[in-house]
């Protein structure tokens, strides 16, 4: 039988349901290849139980917004004041310098035969190699430009999606998921009260577990 990927959406620290979504679909690290697609951290109950977690089933995950933030605040390349970020610190403790080596060799994104796998998006027209980092975590629309990636008055960045391979990305609650052909959503909110998603390729089959609460409001 063809080896699984399990593909997961965002965890946002919502370590219990991915405990049971990870049960649900018979996750096994030896069998399996296991996949994040970004947003581990932050918002929710415990981001550090969740990097545990991740840890425990040798996993990969791609770069989400969150750790490319928390990971540019610690390598002192954005000077701002982030409640997120101490509570990170305050939070991982001695494990924190850990965290964030083992968060600096996450990929941006990843490309595997047919699949590429993105938190955020791609610019249209544009490999991931040649997009600026911050567009490929945070991209939800676009404007022809790149200047602003998040206004809902214009086109989805996957209406212009052309390319053969499968692209699956997260980062865009709101949706509630995307299944196209060609294009898969799987940030169903989880923190947010709603869904914690898993890809099973390449069956395509979608497995989710319920929130058990609404942990954040969705912004
Ligand atoms: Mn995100």
């Amino acid at each position: 039988m063809e080896k699984r990927t399990l593909i997961i959406g965002d965890v946002h620290g919502c370590h219990k349901e991915l405990k049971k979504l990870l049960k649900n679909v018979n996750a096994d690290p030896s069998s399996d290849r296991i996949v994040f697609i970004g947003d581990l951290i932050n918002k929710g109950p415990s981001s550090r139980a969740v990097w545990e977690i991740f840890r425990e089933l040798d996993a990969v995950s791609i770069m989400g917004n969150h750790e490319l933030s928390m990971l540019m605040l610690a390598e002192g390349k954005l000077h701002k004041h982030s409640k997120y970020f101490d509570k990170l610190r305050k939070e991982f403790g001695s494990e924190f310098d850990d965290f964030v080596e083992d968060v600096h060799n996450w990929p941006l994104w990843l490309e595997d035969h047919d699949l590429m796998m993105v938190h955020g998006g791609l610019v249209p027209g544009l490999h991931p190699d040649q997009t600026d980092p911050w567009h490929l975590v945070s991209i939800r629309t676009w404007d022809g430009k790149g200047h602003d990636l998040k206004n809902e008055k214009n086109p989805p960045w996957f209406d212009f999606y052309e390319g053969d391979d499968l692209v699956v990305f997260g980062h865009w609650a709101a949706l509630g998921g995307l299944d196209r052909p060609k294009v898969i959503g799987l940030d169903t909110g989880c923190v947010y009260g709603g869904e914690l998603t898993c890809l099973i390729l390449p069956e395509r089959k979608v497995v989710r577990v319920k929130a058990l609460k609404q942990y954040a409001k969705i912004n």
